[in-house]
């Protein structure tokens, strides 16, 4: 079987990636490479920071290897949090916090003024090519936080394609089928399945 690290130590992440793909191919996360290094993911674009962490894992490890970054953009803020998602209101990785600064930050604005979308994008390295895989999904951001399924923004963050209901609101396989990762990640594992 023909080895691809997946750069993140996501366990659910890997799982549904393992999921989706046929038995060419054995996925291995950045444990199971010994890599515990934090990998630097200091570019100012999303396809870049994912770039940056499959070049590391290229680089030092040897393998082919894929990565993937998300961000939630909103345009009334000009495109933020963007590439700052997971830190937004502080380095810690706080979703609430995050969650809180964009409310704060969008109060007073009527529904058509809060218009958002979440970007994924996978970059893969194998052999000396590079690809890139990208899923977007457009929605609203709400006024308040509804629901409590799904991590991060989820909980205000109402896709435009959907019934209404939020991500946070949503079941896994009903995010999954309409949602930024889950786009990148079908685009992604057709390539992988449809190599000779
Ligand atoms: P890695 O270890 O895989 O890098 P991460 O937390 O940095 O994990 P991402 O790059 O996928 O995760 O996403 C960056 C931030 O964007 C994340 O911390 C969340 O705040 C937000 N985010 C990403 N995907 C999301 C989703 O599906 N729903 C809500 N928020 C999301």
């Amino acid at each position: 079987m023909e080895k691809i690290v997946f750069a993140t130590n996501n366990a659910h992440k890997l799982q549904e990636l393992r999921q989706m793909l046929g038995d060419r191919y054995e996925i291995l996360g950045l444990a199971d490479i010994g890599c515990h290094e934090d990998i630097p993911e200091t570019a100012d674009q999303i396809e870049g920071n994912a770039r940056m962490k499959a070049e590391y894992v290229k680089q030092h490890y040897g393998y082919d290897c894929f990565s993937d970054d998300t961000g939630l953009e909103i345009d009334a803020l000009d495109g933020e949090p963007g590439v700052y998602s997971a830190r937004y209101a502080s380095p810690g990785h706080d979703s609430e916090a995050n969650i809180d600064k964009v409310l704060s930050k969008l109060e007073g604005l009527a529904h058509d003024g809060r218009t958002a979308r979440f970007r994924t994008a996978i970059v893969l390295l194998q052999g000396n090519e590079e690809h890139l895989f990208e899923g977007q999904v457009e929605g609203i951001i709400l006024t308040e936080r509804h629901g409590t399924g799904g991590f991060g923004y989820d909980s205000i963050f109402q896709p435009v394609e959907g019934d209404g209901r939020t991500f946070a609101q949503m079941s896994p396989q009903d995010k999954n089928s309409i949602s930024h990762r889950g786009r990148a990640v079908a685009k992604l594992v057709e390539f992988l399945n449809s190599q000779q």
